[in-house]
């Protein structure tokens, strides 16, 4: 074949190439490109034709070549640069970033209604001069029985109540057990604060076997009901509302002389009498009494020059009253739906 008629060819080819939709990638034109101008490229094929071309001939076809080399050169790169661009934008669009869309909110937890309880109990306590103490949760039979005053022979002591780890440790049912440990460590004035977990063994639809408890301990001179009754009126309404009150009545405890159970008057009626007080007009919140002489005795207070007043309270229940929670269960389980409920 005439190699001006190859020459006609690969430009026709070329062009083919160009336009066709296939080659619409920069990667595929620059490969493209190298089959027509590459060092074994069809070009190339060409120049060594050259030999045949007879000597008078020589610089028009020459100058054919060259012509078709650049022609074909320069449209490749332009096209290169082209696809390039459009790839470039395109890459653009799709990675780019809407600022103003609105951020993800990551999800969050809720303050548990106990620890919101908590905090307010011992904010209330801490402004009438309450320190908080926290004891350990596995204590020994002396601190949690023997020196509250709890005989051997007492049902709190039957393994059906309390969780025993061995003859010896148990896991506390009461706070009072770390209150000891102050009393035999410091001198009166005495005044704590002991929030947290208590166990026992009892597990129904108003019991947990793990529940949280706070407890208050007032030692010093001169310490009566009347003190304990005052700071009790003050809790009350910073808890409950103003204009709640509190009575006592008569109770047990062992480690209390007296012991008092604590009602509130009910702040859902004024003490009218509801459904919540069940149509009394009272709420019992809490156990107390007056600190017995032998518990003190037994942690190296003189009950002759010192006297004292505790209380102790179960967390969960205030949680109930407070935030009308019909359901103990609902503080045990953790369920985001119902705490997100307590947000403020
Ligand atoms: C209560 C009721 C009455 C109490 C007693 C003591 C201690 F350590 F002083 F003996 N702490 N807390 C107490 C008294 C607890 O809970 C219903």
């Amino acid at each position: 074949m005439d190699i001006r008629q190859k020459i006609k060819e690969i430009e026709n080819s070329a062009h083919e190439a160009l336009s066709s939709k296939r080659a619409a990638l920069a990667d595929d034109l620059i490969k493209l490109k190298n089959d027509f101008l590459g060092k074994t490229g069809r070009i190339s094929e060409l120049m060594k034709g050259m030999r045949d071309v007879a000597p008078e001939d020589r610089p028009t076809v020459g100058k054919l070549l060259n012509d078709l080399r650049s022609a074909i050169g320069e449209k490749f790169d332009a096209a290169i640069e082209g696809a390039k661009a459009k790839e470039l934008e395109l890459r653009f669009k799709k990675e780019a970033v809407d600022v103003t869309m609105p951020g993800r909110t990551p999800e969050t937890g809720a303050v548990h209604p106990n620890t919101l309880v908590k905090d307010e109990l011992v904010s209330i306590f801490a402004g009438m001069g309450f320190e908080v103490f926290e004891g350990p949760e596995i204590e020994n039979d002396y601190y949690n029985f023997t020196a509250l005053n709890t005989p051997a022979d007492h049902p709190a002591r039957d393994m059906q109540d309390t969780f025993y780890i061995s003859e010896n440790l148990l896991l506390r049912t009461q706070t009072s057990a770390g209150q000891i440990r102050v009393m035999e460590n410091k001198k009166p004035p005495i005044k704590i604060l002991s929030p947290g977990k208590v166990y026992r063994s009892d597990d129904d639809a108003t019991h947990s076997p793990m529940f949280s408890q706070m407890e208050g301990l007032v030692v010093d001179k001169g310490i009566t009901l009347c003190d304990l009754k005052g700071m009790l009126d003050v809790f009350a309404e910073r808890i409950f509302g103003k204009g709640v009150k509190t009575r006592l009545r008569p109770s047990y405890f062992p480690f209390t002389e007296p012991s008092v159970e604590v009602d509130v008057s009910c702040f859902e009626c004024g003490g009218k009498g509801c459904r919540l007080c069940k149509g009394t007009g009272w709420i019992e919140v809490l156990g107390a009494g007056m600190v017995n002489r032998r518990v003190l005795e037994g942690c190296g207070i003189d009950p002759d020059v010192y006297s004292g007043f505790a209380f102790g309270m179960g967390i969960e229940r205030i949680a109930m009253l407070k935030y009308g929670v019909n359901n103990m269960k609902l503080l045990f389980e953790g369920d985001i739906r119902f705490l997100k409920q307590f947000k403020d």
